[in-house]
């Protein structure tokens, strides 16, 4: 297998790359990184010493390839599928890489941060980064609930990179931090971005690990359900 995949079920930045790879159907092999495991972390950091999962290897290139917005530009380049994640017009592309950092920044990293506070040791939380965080999450549900109306995707009528960005930052941080009851554009996307394959095939797999979530206890049911 040419392309091997560093990757956790559960991590919401590999989602990111998984949805992308099973829009394509690309072929890769999965090598799951255990970060209690010396050895699989000290692979990782042999990889890309920053330590952050998911990352690329092109066996038939030669190269490694970190962080998931370059991963599924490398793959649209090197191995294309039939769904073009970055379009070719610039002006559409630079709205997709907008929301496509956007949605890392500004969903996704204020959601780990909510999430991980959970698990620092005891003493160590960070309640003022947390209402931080919070606070983010409001401006940017305001944002999205606001740009919504007449597209089915983040950019328009094409399902693209800034989607496969969309997925697991919604996804996690609309449990840790709900959207509010008037938010029904923001609430339609996800569940539109819930009932695509390639979403629900990483959904799928993530369940086996759902127990290990911090906030476990606030998933709501039919996420737990089979997909
Ligand atoms: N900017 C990175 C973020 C990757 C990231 O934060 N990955 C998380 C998993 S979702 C991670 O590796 N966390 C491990 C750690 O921080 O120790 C990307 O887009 O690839």
């Amino acid at each position: 297998m040419t392309l091997t995949l560093l990757v956790h079920p559960l991590a919401s930045f590999c989602h990111k790359v998984l949805i992308a790879l099973y829009e394509n159907a690309t072929p890769f092999e999965a090598q799951i990184v255990d970060f209690a495991d010396p050895g699989s972390a000290a692979a990782l950091l042999d990889k890309w010493p920053v330590g952050k999962i998911p990352v690329l290897h092109d066996g038939a290139a030669g190269r490694t390839v970190p962080e998931t917005s370059i991963i599924i530009d490398y793959l649209q380049q090197h191995y294309p599928g039939p769904v073009r994640l970055l379009p070719e017009d610039r002006d559409r592309l630079l709205q997709v890489r907008l929301w496509d950092r956007f949605y890392d920044l500004y969903v996704s990293v204020p959601m780990q941060k909510i999430v991980t506070d959970r698990i620092r040791p005891a003493g160590a939380q960070d309640p003022h980064g947390v209402a931080e965080a919070r606070a983010m999450l409001d401006v940017a549900y305001g944002m999205i609930e606001a740009h919504m109306p007449g597209k089915a995707w983040a950019t328009g009528d094409d399902f693209t990179l800034a989607d496969c960005s969309a997925l697991p930052g919604l996804f996690f941080a609309s449990i840790v931090h709900p959207f509010a009851d008037g938010q029904q554009q923001l609430a339609a996307y996800l569940e539109r971005l819930m009932a695509r394959p390639s979403v629900r095939r990483v959904i799928r797999e993530a369940q086996p690990y759902f127990s290990m979530f911090p906030y476990r206890e606030a998933m709501p049911e039919r996420y737990l359900e089979s997909r």
